[in-house]
């Protein structure tokens, strides 16, 4: 992808509008373009980031054996009745008519239709468990949408829902979730703590968010240090391996506001590792038992008898995502954003100096864009006659991890190579290709 031809539209200043650093960023590198109050538009940048994000999400679900379906946008008002929720949801569910006068609504979540395609297949507990999930955009009318793709009212979400025969069951399910989401953060670089957390209006008594710490977060964290340490690397798909990992994070004093008792945290986390931040929260996941599948009446046949079935549900911010890992790697002040590898927009940039006579440098720009090319890296040229300097502050914003500058100096088969942040060396670009395959 040639610079010059790419929908990249990079303002000159950071918008006024804009109050924390990833709404800034998006804004300025063209990621996003606002259409109406918290609904955005993606443009290519933000948009292949957010197909990053979505497809490790993707991965780590499939691997602990959840399985993929998708569920429309509008829902039926008729389920939500049934539930009860109709009423209870308020004014942040975007309700609307359709020909036939018929109460529609843009779904905010998706327990109701999940139960009711649930109940209406499976019949017997040889069936479960029952995982399932998919990742659909999601409408909901904030009253204060703020902070840009963070806390709008149009956003892109994995949902996923467990159904189980009993609690033991059930619990499983949600361990297998809470490992899946440990690995989903930790292949974005992010360091998510899973926090005990208030259940609102999804409901249920046992409830983790998983929240990334940054000073701009709207949630309040009150944490011991020492969770950071807990590792989910040996965890395997077992009751007790997963048991143990719980167990592990258990030891640690970990949760959000609502769940906040100052005493408690006095005498559980001696001062040294007490840690009072704020935080994003990434993925949120419930245990709520039968609270849809009784009213519903979603049940199998359990040797002869009728049992409601056990849920959970299990979310990811999949675009908040997006802006929570701007907040996590964007250095504001020298204006240097640096995408971890697996999510980065392309691998790298080849940033030639280019003037209207000498278009050499074009052409080896070309050549190691076809070399990395040929070794499955993705790349972009900046094939644009900007001064060099304004064009390696341009790419430092937008943050593509590593950098290949080709100016005057360029000598032989040495490459000036710069990955964000670290010192510049000049190197082959075979060792080049080596460097970066080895991040990815
Ligand atoms: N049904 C449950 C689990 S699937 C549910 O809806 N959970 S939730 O309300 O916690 O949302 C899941 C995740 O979506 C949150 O952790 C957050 O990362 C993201 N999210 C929620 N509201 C917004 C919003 N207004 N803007 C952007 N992302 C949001």
């Amino acid at each position: 992808m040639y610079f010059s031809k790419s929908f990249i539209p990079i303002l000159k200043n950071n918008p006024t509008e804009a109050k924390i650093k990833s709404h800034k960023l998006m804004l300025r590198v063209g990621m996003i373009k606002q259409s109406s109050a918290g609904i955005y538009s993606w443009l290519p940048l933000g948009f292949k980031v957010m197909k990053k994000i979505e497809k490790i999400v993707r991965e780590e679900q499939d691997r602990v054996g959840v399985q993929e379906i998708l569920m429309p946008t509008i829902q039926s008002s008729e389920i939500w009745k049934e539930s009860g929720r109709y009423e209870d949801y308020g004014e942040e569910m975007l309700r609307i008519k359709d020909r036939q006068k018929r109460e529609m609504l843009y779904g905010p979540t998706n327990e109701e239709l999940i139960t009711d395609i649930f109940r209406n297949s499976i019949k017997s507990y040889k069936s479960l468990p029952q995982l399932l999930y998919h990742i659909q955009w999601k409408f909901r009318d904030e009253l204060r949408p703020r902070f840009g793709i963070m806390r709008c009212r149009e956003f892109y979400m994995k949902d996923a829902y467990s159904f189980d025969i009993n609690d033991d069951e059930a619990l499983f399910s949600y361990n297998k979730f809470f490992l899946s989401y440990l690995r989903t953060f930790e292949r974005m670089n992010l360091s998510a703590i899973p926090m005990a957390a208030d259940t609102g209006p999804i409901g249920g008594n046992l409830s983790h968010e998983f929240v990334i710490l940054a000073e701009t977060g709207e949630s309040k964290i009150y944490t011991d240090k020492r969770i950071f340490e807990v590792s989910s690397k040996d965890t395997v798909l077992q009751k007790d391996s997963l048991n143990l990992l719980r167990n592990k994070f258990k030891k640690y004093y970990a949760v959000t506001d609502e769940k906040f008792d100052q005493k408690e945290f006095d005498n559980k986390v001696p001062q040294e590792f007490r840690l009072k931040t704020k935080g994003i929260e990434v993925g949120h996941i419930f245990y709520f038992g039968d609270k849809y599948s009784k009213p519903m009446n979603a049940s199998v046949d359990f040797q002869g008898k009728k049992e409601f079935v056990k849920m959970g549900s299990y979310g990811v911010g999949v675009s908040r995502l997006v802006g929570a890992i701007i907040e996590a790697k964007y250095d504001d002040k020298n204006e240097i954003m640096k995408w971890p590898i697996s999510v980065a927009p392309y691998d790298c940039a080849i940033i030639p100096m280019i003037n209207k006579k000498d278009k050499l440098n074009l052409e080896k720009a070309n050549n190691i864009f076809s070399y990395l090319k040929s070794n499955n890296l993705d790349a972009i040229i900046d094939d644009t006659e900007e001064n060099l300097s304004t064009k390696i502050k341009n790419f430092n914003l937008i943050g593509i991890p590593y950098q290949i500058i080709i100016g005057n100096k360029t000598e032989g088969e040495n490459y000036e190579f710069k990955e964000i942040g670290e010192e510049s060396k000049r190197i082959k670009i075979e060792k080049i290709v080596e460097i970066i395959n080895k991040k990815k």
